[in-house]
């Protein structure tokens, strides 16, 4: 089994509705869909969602260095030398979301070419994962009808809400209006995506002792470094590393170091093959961990279940799977379907995430193939 094509395909699909947070605004997707083949006409499949203000890629700088440096890397290869074509990716530095679908792609590629699904070749630890839903900056009233639309639609009982901004009454309100709404039984935790101070997430933490927020997401920049440690250490509850731990190392070194006390993991950043050392790493040190969303479409929430689902650790608590809701459209085939709360990870080989050619042809934003 050898590479032989590799594809970057910038597309641009709109929100129907816009997600805003302390770091950014979504207001359209604009992603690259990767396609790695083989000369025996095996291709996997991996959406990447660049996003500047966190690891600084955009969709160009995805698309330039998967055709300019991956690919070449890749062609030629077999997909199952995966350390290799790692040790390879790995001279170019950053590019995170890129090397992350290069990854996934192969997996995608290799379950493929065993028939076998790959949350059942990671791990096949279950094949669902409980869901969190993320609720982006809008007013209390406003971010306490999306929850109940989620949980009365869906059955989600687990909410990350978007916090971070000024004056800070607005998202303590928010949260009070939040716990209210839901009652005691359904899971609120934060992000604040650095939004603020040191001094200003502890206020925040004292102003909601009483709500049960189980988790406290990147309340402030980690490269603050003193102040962020003296918040992990004061803090009840787990601080979560996010966008603060793009790599395996910078996990490792942000939770010796007392910059965190839980890990979000998103396999958009690290693909499957890293993201399961900082699980292992996370595992190992009695840290719990999140699976994230990076704004993924359904595509790359098949990914993340495929993955979560395969690992006991990576399965306890709800996975954020739930913002593809907010697009207009996707390019999937086989829709992902969230009921009871939960969504299954695709039994078919492969991540499990068909492409609607059609609707990539009309969302593609580089030259139409004939
Ligand atoms: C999150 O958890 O922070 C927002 C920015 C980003 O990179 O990911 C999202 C969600
Ligand atoms: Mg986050």
């Amino acid at each position: 089994m050898i590479i032989d094509r590799v594809e970057a395909v910038p597309y641009r699909i709109p929100m129907r509705k816009p997600l805003r947070f302390a770091s950014g605004e979504v207001l359209e997707l604009e992603h690259v869909l990767l396609r790695i083949g083989t000369a025996e006409g095996i291709v996997g499949v991996a959406d990447i969602p660049p996003r500047p203000y966190t690891y600084g890629e955009t969709q160009a700088s995805v698309a330039a260095v998967i055709e300019t440096v991956f690919a070449p890397a890749l062609i030629g290869s077999n997909p199952l030398d995966r350390g290799q074509i790692h040790a390879r990716l790995h001279r170019t530095v950053g590019n995170v979301a890129a090397k992350g679908g290069v990854d996934i792609a192969l997996w995608d590629l290799i379950g493929t070419s065993l028939g076998q699904p790959v949350h059942r070749l990671l791990g096949g630890h279950s094949d669902s994962l409980r869901v969190s839903h993320m609720v982006g900056f809008a007013s209390g009233p406003e971010m306490v009808a999306e929850a109940i639309e989620h949980r009365d639609r869906y059955g989600i009982e687990v909410f990350k809400v978007k916090v971070g901004r000024r004056p800070l009454r607005l998202d303590i309100d928010a949260c009070r209006a939040l716990r209210e709404a839901l009652g005691p039984d359904v899971e609120l935790y934060l992000d604040a995506n650095r939004g603020w101070t040191a001094v200003e997430a502890m206020e925040v933490l004292d102003a909601t002792a009483d709500l049960g927020i189980t988790f406290f997401e990147e309340p402030c920049d980690a490269a603050e470094v003193l102040g962020r440690r003296r918040l992990v250490t004061h803090s009840r509850i787990p601080i979560v590393a996010d966008e603060s731990v793009p790599t395996l190392g910078d996990a490792a070194r942000e939770l010796m170091t007392g910059g965190a006390s839980a890990l979000s993991i998103k396999t958009a950043r690290t693909g499957f093959t890293q993201s399961q050392q900082i699980l292992a790493l996370a595992e190992g040190l009695g840290i719990e961990v999140i699976m994230g969303n990076q704004i993924d479409t359904q595509i790359g929430s098949t990914a993340t279940v495929a993955f979560g689902a395969a690992f006991s650790h990576s399965s306890r608590r709800a996975a954020e799977l739930s913002n593809f809701l907010d697009m207009a459209d996707d390019l999937i085939a086989e829709p992902l379907r969230i009921s009871g709360g939960r969504v299954e990870a695709p039994s078919v080989p492969g991540v499990g995430a068909g492409i609607d050619e059609d609707k990539l042809a009309f969302y593609r934003l580089d030259a139409r193939v004939a």
